[in-house]
């Protein structure tokens, strides 16, 4: 069977995201999100026609634990569904929309090339190539914590939604939005839930609910297995964000929304050993069980 302990390539995810169709066709449908800019496919796996938690993974390429989390999680929703009694709550109450590698041109060539890229592959006509696709998202495109050198690793994009996986997951945002009712983009490093706002100093009117259910979710983590979690909205972190996922999708109604920054602290930082997959992928799951409890 597939090895959820390990890190896999983008043709093997994509293999991997046939197969889980293939397997379980009464529960997950996969979908043609888009075409990357070097003309992979980006899939998505939903089901049913309930209230929806939306969930991304691997925006930033070299964020390995990212795609491996969704992977994991799927996996387990899928097979665990009429088995385990929380799985099958979770899938009856709520559609799932999890694209678990949307920046897939980034991806592959932290395989092939650079462990450590970040953006996506995208050139237009510049010295440098990609575009950081967590500053491309339409919300104070291009304002502060962000930039416009196409050198820069927090580089803007051309426009605002350049990036073919922004506008294909902005769509779907637009889209579904009143139905949408939690949205995740699951990143690394730092095990930090970060909401709403990372563009401006401001709080949103719901901030003592996202200050709650982000504390519950840290509890949860922490109850596994003592990993210790923080959280609070992103202007509180170090540097401001403009353009990002989670603001955007938050401007657009999803009351309920994050950046969750997976293992670890920084000891390993991306490099993340395979052999924390395991453990990060098991309480990040009750994190996400316990957002469930507060959004369904
Ligand atoms: O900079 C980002 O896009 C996110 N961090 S990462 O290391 N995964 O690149 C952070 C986005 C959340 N916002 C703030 N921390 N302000
Ligand atoms: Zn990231």
């Amino acid at each position: 069977g597939y090895d959820y302990n390990i890190y896999h390539t983008y043709a093997e995810i994509q293999q991997w995201i046939a197969d889980m169709s293939d397997q379980y066709p009464h529960l997950a449908r996969k979908s043609l999100l888009t075409t990357s800019t070097e003309g992979r496919e980006v899939n998505m796996l939903s089901h049913l026609d309930k209230p929806i938690f939306l969930i991304d993974c691997g925006v930033h390429a070299r964020e390995w634990i990212s795609p491996a989390f969704c992977q994991y999680f799927i996996h387990r929703m899928l097979s665990q569904y009429g088995v385990d009694q929380q799985v099958s709550k979770m899938m009856d109450e709520m559609t799932w929309k999890i694209v678990p590698l949307l920046n897939v041109d980034g991806y592959q060539y932290t395989w092939t090339n650079d462990r450590m890229w970040r953006k996506t592959r995208s050139n237009y006509g510049t010295v440098c190539t990609g575009v950081d696709a967590n500053r491309n998202f339409d919300i104070n495109w291009s304002g502060e914590g962000a930039s416009s050198d196409p050198c820069s690793n927090t580089y803007c994009g051309p426009s605002l939604e350049s990036e073919p996986i922004v506008k294909a997951l902005s769509d779907i945002i637009r889209a579904d939005r009143p139905n949408i009712k939690a949205y995740i983009a699951f990143h690394s490093y730092s095990q930090v839930f970060v909401y709403p706002y990372s563009y401006a100093y401001e709080d949103t009117p719901n901030a003592d609910q996202l200050f709650d259910v982000s504390k519950r979710a840290a509890d949860a983590i922490y109850d596994v297995g003592k990993t210790k979690y923080t959280w609070g909205p992103g202007y509180d972190s170090m540097y401001l964000v403009s353009g990002g996922s989670k603001d955007m999708a938050y401007n657009h109604g999803i009351p309920l929304s994050w950046t969750v920054e997976l293992r670890d602290t920084g000891r390993y930082g991306f490099l993340l050993p395979e052999s924390q997959i395991s453990g990060t992928c098991t309480e990040t799951f009750q994190a996400v069980s316990s957002i469930f409890e507060d959004a369904y």
